[in-house]
């Protein structure tokens, strides 16, 4: 087939952190491996119909054992920065008390690996995998995390951090609190509806927390979390749908981005008001970014909804006439510049420095685009790129920007069915295969230089 020219990404500003995500559990396989503990995604695979294509990722991208060639990837490909994640129960099998040698022995060979290759390691501490013992003592419902979550910090960061200067604490606390405890979609798979607020609070408090710990091990060490943000929209002028569009806004981005930036949780009115916590933990949270690393997948058009019906007063809704990714989420890449002006409209001088920490789409795996030619996702992200691009120019200051994600991957309650990467895996051998995107990633990313 004859592939038609590709678009070209304007100019980024000089360095650019440019880089690619993954996280331990949708790619690492090994869950037993060197007596690493079980977390609550082991649980949540093996419970009967949780998975839409009844897998495990019991092996994944097997990059537990070939995470060199994830590295050769990222260096091919030009990548400065590496997003991964560090699964807890590798380092606290129970969640609790002193480290496995082997798991912190297998993390400092992957830092060693990246930083050999010239690409920076940039771990994530928490990306979902919590201990299973953890959860079994409420999890994030439970205070006890915050401190189990420092002690944890402490002993990776202690390891590490001679080496690894960058640490993201959480990754999407919004996912955690919405489909964790909320709706039960995602581990552990709760469904407490409203009830699920507080666990919000814990993740930001143990989010603030880690940082002072790391900070106290390596004083110029740069701590940021990953929130996911969308872009919500009314979907209409009425009243009434604008009152809901802003309330969900408040639930699904303010309730972490407030407290952080400006100290304060917003009032989430009918889904219990303002959250109310110790001023103290205002003040820690409050300012304990060094960077805002945020996630942009897509939109969300929200209407008023009767809460008699779902307990909730929105309901989500399609956009009508939008291209849509295999999942089908919305392709609108102009929303992601609008959620980067919002954002430095809203926050000012409160916002640290932005690094985009995952953006990217799937397809099916099957023929033609989804395999390896994959004319979709180079448009995504020359799209979604151009709108950073435009983001800076309006005066947002974002210095990275990391696309999710490296690998195929085990897409958590999707299974395999949906694939997200710049590199096609071959499940049945791990073999990994560069799509026509990362062959054009990386002849963009030459030209930037
Ligand atoms: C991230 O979560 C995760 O950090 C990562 O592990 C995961 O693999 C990746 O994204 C891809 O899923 O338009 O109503 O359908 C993403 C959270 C929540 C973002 C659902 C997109 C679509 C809402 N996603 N959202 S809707």
């Amino acid at each position: 087939d004859v592939v038609p020219p590709l678009p070209d990404l304007p100019r980024f500003p000089a360095g650019f952190g440019w880089g690619a995500a993954t996280a331990a559990f949708q790619i690492e396989g090994s869950p037993t491996a060197d007596g690493k503990g079980a977390s609550i995604w082991d649980e949540f695979v093996a419970r009967p119909g949780a998975i839409r294509d009844g897998s495990t990722a019991d092996v994944a991208c097997d990059s537990y054992r070939r995470f060199r060639e994830d590295t050769d990837l990222l260096a091919w490909l030009g990548m400065r920065d590496y997003r991964f994640s560090i699964a807890w129960p590798r380092i606290q099998p129970d969640g609790v008390g002193p480290a496995l040698a082997a798991g912190l022995d297998h993390y400092d060979a992957v830092v060693d690996d990246l930083l050999a290759a010239g690409v920076r390691p940039v771990p994530t501490l928490y990306h979902w995998d919590l201990p299973l013992a953890l959860q079994q003592r409420g999890g994030w419902t439970n205070p006890e995390i915050v401190e189990r979550f420092a002690e944890y910090t402490g002993l990776v960061v202690q390891r590490l951090a001679d080496r690894v200067p960058t640490w993201i604490t959480i990754n999407e606390p919004v996912m955690t609190t919405l489909q964790g405890y909320g709706t039960g979609e995602l581990a552990p798979g709760l469904q407490l509806m409203q009830n699920a607020v507080p666990t919000a609070h814990l993740q930001l408090l143990a989010h603030a927390t880690a940082a002072q710990v790391i900070k106290s091990i390596r004083s110029d060490a740069r701590v940021g979390v990953s929130n996911n943000h969308a872009l919500v929209v009314a979907a209409s002028d009425d009243e009434a749908d604008v009152i809901a569009a802003d309330t969900f806004d408040r639930l699904y981005n303010r309730v972490f981005s407030d407290p952080l930036l400006l100290g304060e949780y917003p009032d989430l009115g009918p889904l219990g008001g303002r959250p109310d916590v110790p001023a103290e933990h205002l003040a820690a949270i409050a300012g304990s970014c060094d960077f805002y690393g945020l996630n942009f997948y897509n939109a969300i058009r929200i209407g008023a909804a009767d809460p008699r019906h779902t307990g909730l007063p929105f309901e989500m809704l399609d956009f009508a006439d939008v291209p849509v990714t295999g999942f089908g989420w919305p392709i609108r890449p102009d929303d992601f510049r609008e959620v980067l002006v919002d954002m430095h409209r809203r926050y000012g001088r409160a916002l640290p420095p932005i690094t985009i920490t995952e953006n990217g789409c799937s397809f099916p795996d099957g023929q033609g685009d989804s395999k390896l030619v994959d004319l979709d996702r180079v448009n995504y992200l020359h799209g979604h790129l151009t709108a950073v691009a435009a983001a800076i120019e309006q005066g947002v200051n974002v210095t990275g920007y990391y696309v999710w994600s490296l690998l195929d991957n085990f897409e958590w309650a999707d299974g395999y069915t949906q694939r997200f990467g710049l590199t096609h895996v071959d499940f049945d051998n791990g073999t990994r295969t560069p799509r026509l995107s990362a062959h054009w990633l990386r002849d963009q990313l030459t030209a930037q230089r």
